[in-house]
């Protein structure tokens, strides 16, 4: 029961022009459910929006004469402070950038913006780490604010393990609205993955605790356990979060083995606060940053993972099912800096 890891192919695929779009992409194979057949978005083609944003600023930066003198350095840091990587890490970035240039004796262009990637690439390294999926069954509570992309998440997810061979089964702990357990039972049907509800209005952790019980009795590898959105302000629904924690380490004191928060990248800084939030009340162990397609705050995932050094595990990069990459920081900060 392991994941596969795709080699971090793609960037060296992709050709680009100097301060050009990119000319083509290929991926490596992924394992996908043949239940679907919609395209696969790459983490280039997602992170297009965020790649063209830094590529104009970084254009504005190097127009004119190029001397890498304390002018241009300012005006990078600047420039990444708007890119949504946040003043903290941008202040980090172009330090060890400066070193970089000066170690390496980079003169020109193209050179600094490899060093940006590559210091990128170092600082987003700590957040590249795959899931723990070694209890049985391992069991994955998808936690954050309203309308990120939990649902939609835990499907894609709960699609790729299927996908690589681990039994999966879903619990519709969203019982907030109606719908929202509609939602999870289409995508069950449409992936052919069981999922446990007890419809709306039922009691959030009696429907994890319910889903455990299955999981276990029919040997899953793996619960993917949905719910609902929450702000932290929201008492009472942060409560009924850690309520579900309680619930289910009854049966297994071990579980939740992960809890992935998932964040909207399109949110920028915001997403730092909701982490910030949620970690105060549940034990978030890990990140999910959706919506790269439709932003070009890509950047965001720098400033977290410089401050909170979590794994990033996966990234949407569209709303379909197979819309969902392993975050890679190497693949990550090449897909952000155009540097050829
Ligand atoms: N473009 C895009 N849309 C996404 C992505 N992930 C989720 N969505 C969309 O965001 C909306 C809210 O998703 P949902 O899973 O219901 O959010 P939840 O409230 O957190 O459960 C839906 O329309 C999804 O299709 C993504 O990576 N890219
Ligand atoms: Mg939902």
């Amino acid at each position: 029961m392991t994941e596969q890891n795709p080699p971090s192919q793609a960037a060296k695929n992709e050709k680009r022009s100097w301060f050009g779009r990119k000319k083509s992409v290929a991926e490596p194979e992924q394992h996908t459910s043949s239940a679907t057949t919609e395209e696969r978005a790459t983490i280039e083609q997602g992170l297009e929006p965020s790649r063209s944003g830094f590529l104009s600023k970084l254009g504005q930066v190097f127009k004119g004469t190029f001397d890498l003198d304390d002018v241009l350095f300012d005006e990078l840091e600047e420039t990444l402070m708007t890119c949504d990587i946040g003043v903290h890490a941008s202040l980090a970035l172009v330090d060890r950038l400066r070193d970089r240039v000066e170690a390496e004796k980079i003169q020109d262009q193209r050179g600094v913006l490899l060093a940006l990637r590559h210091e990128i690439a170092e600082m987003l390294a700590p957040s590249q780490r795959e899931l723990n999926l070694t209890h049985s069954p391992t069991v994955i509570l998808v936690v954050g604010v309203n309308g990120v992309g939990k649902t939609t998440t835990t499907a894609k997810l709960a699609n790729q393990l299927k996908a690589q061979g681990n039994s999966v089964m879903l619990a519709a702990a969203d019982t907030f609205r109606a719908a929202a357990v509609e939602q999870l039972q289409e995508w069950g049907g449409k992936l052919d993955i069981p999922v446990i509800s007890q419809g709306s209005g039922a009691d959030a952790a009696a429907v994890a605790h319910d889903a455990l019980m299955a999981a276990k009795a029919k040997n899953c590898d793996v619960l993917l356990i949905d719910t609902a959105g929450r702000l932290h302000t929201q008492t009472d629904l942060m409560e009924q979060l850690q309520k579900v924690i309680r619930v289910i380490q009854k049966i297994d004191p071990d579980s939740p083995h992960e809890v992935i928060q998932v964040l909207d990248a399109g949110t920028g800084q915001n997403a730092l606060s909701q982490l910030e939030h949620f970690q105060k009340a549940v034990n978030v162990s890990g990140l999910c940053l959706t919506k790269l397609d439709g932003s070009a705050k890509g950047g965001v995932a720098v400033s977290l993972s410089e401050k909170f050094k979590l794994p990033i595990h996966y990234v949407g990069v569209g709303e379909g099912v197979n819309d969902l990459r392993r975050f890679d920081a190497n693949q990550f900060a090449a897909a952000l800096i155009a540097a050829e």
